[in-house]
């Protein structure tokens, strides 16, 4: 096993237009997250992701780029980010950039010229194709609803785009393409940054069949996930990028499976250092996003073993996230986000510290932030929800009622709502009203209360982190699951070369009781983590409290 300081660190993600407002626009920008390092830094985290700052007409909030090499008007300057990644620099804390490589903005210059004629050079950028039977091209669905093709007058053709018209994808085929996003990309390296978080890396090679899918779920997915060229076009881009500066990189993978995620992190290969997964974060949505499902923790379990096996086995390393600007909040899925939510915050947070992988917290996360509740179907921004309550307003099996409860439910709006640095109007984010609304619960749930609070969520984040840092073992021991058939109790050990972790966490909001003498022969262990302020003696046979969270090291 190599070590590398990203297997070291914690990441933690700023999404930056709901962390810090400087200018009072209502919109977080660049200079916002500068006035807010000290959090960052008293946390403890190693590496800030941004996620996308580049020129955008924020069709979905900054994943449609029109200018690789330029920020947002909003959110500030080159120059910004130039000071913001020298002042991280001075604390030690890596910055990490998010490239949206599968498809650029429409405004894009490139695609200004692509769509006005069949011989621009800028033709190829893009996936232009005809029509068939007066229809597009093949049955392909887009991530956000709909068909994944849009027709275009001028040139009487239709092009591809997996998310919203406004984003069409770039065509990886045309060599052209790809030698311009390794000199932006090489562009960024040079300026000093640190490593890349790159979206949906895994659709970059399409079926040039373009045939119609077949498949459950998203159709044509088969066709555009992994595609025949996926780990060529990886491989020459890491060799002719990342490789050359020991750069971070974290490919978000959706559709990819722990047989699938070795061929991308199998450190031999030269590929990615990390995924981001997805299968843990679909249990409660596995009959779709309009329908709740209610799931069982030993298939979270064993989902999450048969991950660290594969990994550990081959070589291999990823994420550990539970909340991102795309998921709901975890303790409000979960956890519980009404009595427990501490205690249920702080043991979801000692699974992402306590696994094989490299942790990302979420803004808010650290303080047990919640989903919100909007009252009205037009308080939703996020261009993904408003897709599907289109799409389940036009079926019209439902009422308004119970789309707002779904809509609710699994927005990533919840994600999104400002962040709450204390209990002034708009929560210390802004002077002025923010772009999205604001959880009412920020009086409650803020980090200057957390601050002041011995047993907040905060505090113990800060423990965890400082702990992993502290002992090896967390970074690189072997895993292994205990207690297996257990239906309340996620139990593991990590075994390390000087010391060994015993991981408990409590699921349940009952009281848990556990039995590891057949497993365990251990006598002493020290109590290093627990998220109840009267601590328990180290006992192989005994009970857990509800979402209690503990973690021995022997
Ligand atoms: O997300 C890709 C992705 O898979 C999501 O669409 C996800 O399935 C969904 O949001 C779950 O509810 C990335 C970005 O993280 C996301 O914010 C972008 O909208 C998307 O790519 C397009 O760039
Ligand atoms: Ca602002």
């Amino acid at each position: 096993m190599n070590k590398k300081w990203w297997k070291e660190a914690v990441v933690y993600q700023v999404y930056p237009r709901s962390f810090k407002d400087s200018n009072n626009d209502g919109i977080g920008d660049l200079r916002g997250i500068i006035e807010k390092i000290d959090h960052l830094d008293q946390l403890g985290v190693d590496a800030v992701w941004l996620n996308p700052v580049y020129k955008s007409p924020n069709d979905d909030n900054g994943y449609d780029i029109s200018d690789y090499q330029a920020i947002m008007d909003e959110f500030g300057t080159v120059e910004d980010l130039e000071e913001l990644m020298e002042l991280l620099h001075q604390r030690n804390i890596k910055l990490i950039m998010d490239l949206v490589l599968n498809h650029s903005s429409d405004e894009h210059q490139w695609f200004k010229e692509s769509r006005q004629s069949k011989d621009n050079p800028y033709r190829d950028y893009y996936i232009w194709r005809d029509g068939k039977n007066g229809g597009p091209p093949n049955n392909w669905k887009a991530f956000f609803g709909g068909s994944a093709w849009k027709y275009d007058q001028k040139t009487d053709q239709y092009y591809l785009h997996l998310f919203s018209p406004k984003q069409p994808d770039l065509n990886w085929e045309n060599p052209k393409v790809r030698e311009e996003i390794y000199e932006m990309i090489n562009w960024w390296l040079e300026k000093g940054v640190d490593g890349f978080r790159l979206d949906v890396i895994n659709l970059i090679s399409k079926d040039q069949r373009f045939p119609d899918g077949k498949k459950e779920g998203l159709a044509g997915h088969e066709y555009f996930a992994n595609g025949p060229r996926v780990h060529e076009f990886i491989k020459e881009m890491a060799a002719n990028t990342f490789n050359k500066y020991e750069a971070m990189t974290v490919g978000e993978t959706p559709f990819v499976d722990k047989e699938e995620a070795i061929k991308f992190v199998k450190e031999e290969r030269e590929e990615f250092s990390m995924v981001i997964p997805f299968e843990h974060l679909e249990f409660d949505r596995k009959e779709g996003w309009d329908k709740i499902t209610d799931w069982d923790l030993t298939e979270l379990k064993d989902l999450m073993s048969e991950w660290q096996y594969k990994l550990q086995e081959n070589n291999g390393w990823t994420s550990l996230y539970f909340c991102n600007h795309d998921q709901p909040r975890i303790v409000s899925r979960y956890g519980d986000d009404g009595k427990y939510r501490k205690e249920s915050a702080k043991m979801l947070g000692t699974m992402l510290h306590t696994l094989r992988g490299t942790p990302f917290i979420y803004q808010g996360e650290e303080i047990g932030m919640t989903n919100i509740s909007f009252d009205s179907l037009t308080d939703f921004d996020d261009i993904e929800t408003r897709g599907y309550i289109k799409e389940l307003q036009e079926k019209d099996q439902l009422t308004q009622k119970e789309i707002l409860e779904i809509a609710n439910y699994r927005t990533r709006d919840n994600a999104r709502t400002p962040m709450h640095w204390n209990d002034s109007k708009y929560a210390g984010f802004s002077e002025s009203e923010p772009w999205l609304k604001m959880n009412s619960n920020y009086p409650e749930i803020n980090v200057e209360k957390d601050l002041s609070s011995d047993d907040s969520v905060f505090k113990y984040y800060q423990k965890m982190i400082s702990l992993r840092k502290k002992y090896p073992v967390f970074a690189y021991g072997k895993y292994d699951i205990l207690l297996e058939a257990d239906q309340n109790i996620y139990a593991y050990q990590r075994q390390g070369e000087q010391n060994n972790l015993l991981v408990l966490l409590n699921f349940s909001e009952n009281d848990a009781d556990y039995d590891l003498n057949d497993q365990l022969e251990i006598k002493q262990a020290e109590l290093i983590l627990n998220n109840y302020q009267k601590e328990a003696d180290f006992e192989l046979k005994s009970s857990l409290r509800p979402y209690e969270a503990r973690v021995y090291l022997y």
